[in-house]
């Protein structure tokens, strides 16, 4: 039954060539962006998937990223094996990634005439590997603002999440799966690790409009701002007339695993700011704006604390912002709790 099923599924290979015209500009390159992204995420895949026999790929580094986040064995091979993978191609012409400092250019003669960048957090909820909790790299594409032919700069990094050209995510969990949009909907993959190609399993994903789970570390409540406590108790109320029951509280500590559940079930992901952490503790530039690309393609909306996430124009490749992310009613329902408390 497997086997006729996936014979009856197109691979993103060839999703991806039946689609291409909707990619802006490309003559082949979005196929061999997303290539780069397939393979480098098959060997991800592979390691992490063993991670729990070969305590060799376990663990801490015992060195820090720029964020002083102690860094996982397996976050500093995931970054070098998509670094490798998007060099390799000649269709990028430089990489920000979580793990770096500063971007990283191309600078050769083939890479420095393509037209795109992009942006990675290359294996997020990294230390949840241990506890084998489903763990995922987050993409953002962009075209480069910079003349072709010259080395990439910081500029080509700073782009509102409205100037993507394509986003997506990987999730490596009970199976990988590649969720990706160019600005013409959603689509999820499903990777067969037996025949080692990725199908078509979740065409034309849409979150419902409403949803009943909530995602937010409630450990962080008292020093929530107000319209944020006010909404958790709203999602923890229910009315005399049983119109609403409480919503259901999931957080698994893993933005991907979070994201992808509320995607296809409904729900909101907060991550807000606190008394530590003022801008919050997620990425603009490589988690909040690509999944906000996905979540609008997928009728759902991505907010901060002053506005929408892709209006947002970064300042810096590292920057933080307070994050709200799901079921289009849900946010609304946030949104206008925070504007009435302006
Ligand atoms: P906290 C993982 O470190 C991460 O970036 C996201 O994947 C996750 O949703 C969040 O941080 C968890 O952060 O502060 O609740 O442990």
């Amino acid at each position: 039954m497997i086997f006729e099923a996936t014979m009856k599924s197109v691979t993103v290979g060839e999703f991806i060539v039946e689609t291409q015209n909707t990619f802006p500009g490309s003559s082949g390159e979005l196929s061999k962006i997303l290539s780069a992204i397939k393979l480098a995420s098959k060997i991800v895949s592979h390691h992490i998937n063993k991670a729990g026999l070969a305590k060799e790929i376990l663990g801490s580094s015992g060195a820090e990223n720029i964020q002083g986040e102690d860094q996982q064995k397996l976050d500093v091979f995931a970054n070098d094996t998509f670094i490798n993978a998007l060099s390799a191609r000649g269709v990028i012409c430089g990489v920000a990634s979580e793990e770096n400092d500063s971007y990283i250019a191309f600078d050769d003669k083939v890479n420095n005439e393509a037209k795109y960048v992009v942006l990675i957090d290359p294996l997020d909820g990294s230390s949840n590997i241990d506890v084998n909790v489903s763990v995922g790299t987050i993409f953002s594409v962009f075209r480069r603002k910079t003349a072709k032919g010259e080395p990439v700069q910081l500029v080509d990094f700073l782009q509102k999440g409205d100037e993507q050209v394509a986003a997506g995510y990987l999730i490596y969990g009970s199976s990988t799966m590649l969720v990706y949009t160019t600005g013409n909907g959603v689509n999820g993959f499903t990777f067969d690790p037996g025949i080692g190609v990725f199908f078509l399993s979740h065409p034309n994903m849409k979150i419902p409009t409403n949803g009943a789970i909530y995602s937010v570390n409630e450990g962080n409540l008292s020093s929530f701002k107000q319209p944020v406590k006010d909404y958790i108790s709203y999602c923890q109320s229910s009315e005399d007339n049983g119109t609403k029951k409480p919503y259901s509280s999931r957080y698994i500590g893993s933005l991907v695993a979070d994201f992808h559940r509320n995607l296809i079930k409904g729900g909101i992901y907060m991550y807000p700011s606190t008394e530590s952490s003022p801008n919050g503790k997620l990425r603009l530039t490589y988690e909040c704006s690509p999944l906000a690309f996905i979540i609008e393609q997928a009728g759902g909306r991505a907010i901060s604390e002053n506005g929408r996430i892709m209006d947002i124009i970064p300042n810096d490749l590292h920057q933080r912002v307070p994050f709200f992310i799901g079921s289009k009613n849900m946010v609304d329902q946030l949104e206008q709790l925070m504007e009435s408390a302006t």
